[in-house]
């Protein structure tokens, strides 16, 4: 199998940064009107005829949306596999509590910051103990562990070892397996972007087959039934999408009951995928000019919600399969620390072809 290219790094992480800027701006509303979506969009984009004094012809509004805890903690990722060269749990979770303990006002969840608070002690000598401990025992099912899982496909090419690595990087937040499931799926859905031109039944199928090997587990079926889950449900929301795909057209409302749109891993990595899917297609509500990975980040806004975490999901995984050619320079340029992207893009590659 040929190795992807850089270019598939780079689509990778600025659709990642993308999806969280642009999605941030509409995060939690339970209602976004795509006509709003697309007004505010067109904002971003170069005026048309001759440019203001002081200005370059066809620059953009730059670096004037801000990134959020999904961003901040997918580059304490990235930077700690560029640091160590291999997955370390203990330098993860310290960069994890540093950059809370920098900028703590970046949009974290409710409950997250009790875990880097306790990471943050002297007295912390298990890193995985203080995610165990949330919600009493119990452990987080929430999709920040997903959210911010990209690097690790960027750095392990077996599939073995997107797994166990996702699944050890989710771990140091999120031990409920609902939560670390989704990170699983959302690493592979990266991993099988970046090979590239799989089909939509072709990428669906090996989602499926592998989700149905890592929810198989005891504790996998343990967790969902304490929840009140049917057996191995991120698998059967993967059969749902299947349906979906199949159909002609799909309301939003059904989208919303089946696959969600909310801040646990189980009703928001689906929604990404599917997203991510149905956007190989044209969409006869969003303009034709925009590219494939500019409609699945649209789209994703469009359903509400936890809009940030799902485009930024969905839209790592467009990036990966697109390419950086899908993104437009004006919405990259848009978005904080789009050049400190681009860098940790091209590094990523760097350690993917070394190791
Ligand atoms: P988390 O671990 O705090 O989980 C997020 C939330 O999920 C918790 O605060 C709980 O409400 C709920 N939750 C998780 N596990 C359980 C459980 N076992 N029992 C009961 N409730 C549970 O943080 P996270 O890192 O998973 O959260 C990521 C999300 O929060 C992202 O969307 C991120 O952007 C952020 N965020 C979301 C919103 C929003 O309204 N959508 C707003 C601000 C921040
Ligand atoms: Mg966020
Ligand atoms: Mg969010
Ligand atoms: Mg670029």
């Amino acid at each position: 199998r040929p190795r992807p290219g850089p270019g598939r790094f780079r689509g990778c992480l600025a659709g990642a940064l993308l999806g969280d800027c642009l999605g941030a701006v509409f995060e939690g509303r339970s209602v976004v009107k795509l006509p709003d979506l697309l007004s505010f969009l067109r904002g971003l984009e170069p005026a048309p005829g001759p440019p203001e004094e002081g200005e370059a012809a066809g620059s953009a509004r730059r670096e004037t949306l801000s990134y959020t805890d999904d961003t901040a903690m997918s580059r304490s990722v990235l930077q700690s596999l560029l640091a160590k060269r291999e997955f370390d749990e203990v330098d993860m979770a310290k960069r994890f509590a540093e950059e809370y303990k920098k900028e703590p006002n970046r949009g974290y969840g409710m409950a997250v910051v009790n875990v880097f608070k306790k990471l943050l002690s002297p007295k912390c000598n298990d890193v995985f103990e203080p995610a165990r401990a949330q919600f009493n025992g119990k452990g987080s099912y929430g999709n920040g562990g997903a959210m911010r899982v990209a690097g690790i496909p960027l750095t392990y090419s077996d599939v073995q070892d997107v797994k166990k690595f996702a699944k050890l990087s989710a771990e140091l937040t999120h031990a409920n397996s609902l939560g670390y499931n989704g990170a699983i799926l959302q690493a592979l859905a990266v991993h099988l972007a970046l090979q590239g031109e799989l089909s939509k039944e072709t990428f669906l199928e090996q989602l499926i087959s592998h989700m149905e090997d890592v929810e198989a587990d005891d504790k996998s079926l343990t967790d969902a039934r304490a929840l009140g889950f049917e057996d191995l449900p991120f698998s059967r929301r993967l059969k749902k999408i299947k349906e979906f795909l199949e159909l002609s057209s799909v309301p939003k409302a059904d989208v919303l009951f089946e696959l969600g749109n909310g801040i646990a891993a189980l009703r928001s990595v689906p929604t990404a995928i599917y997203s991510f899917l149905r956007c190989m297609e044209a969409d006869p509500d969003i303009p034709a000019h925009y590219s494939n990975l500019q409609r699945t980040i649209i789209y994703c806004i469009s359903l509400g919600g936890d809009t940030d975490t799902i485009a930024t999901m969905a839209g790592a995984i467009a990036g990966a399969y697109y390419g950086e050619e899908q993104i437009p320079p004006s919405w990259e340029q848009s978005c904080e620390a789009f050049q400190e992207a681009q860098k940790l893009a091209d590094s990523m590659y760097e350690l993917y072809c070394q190791r």
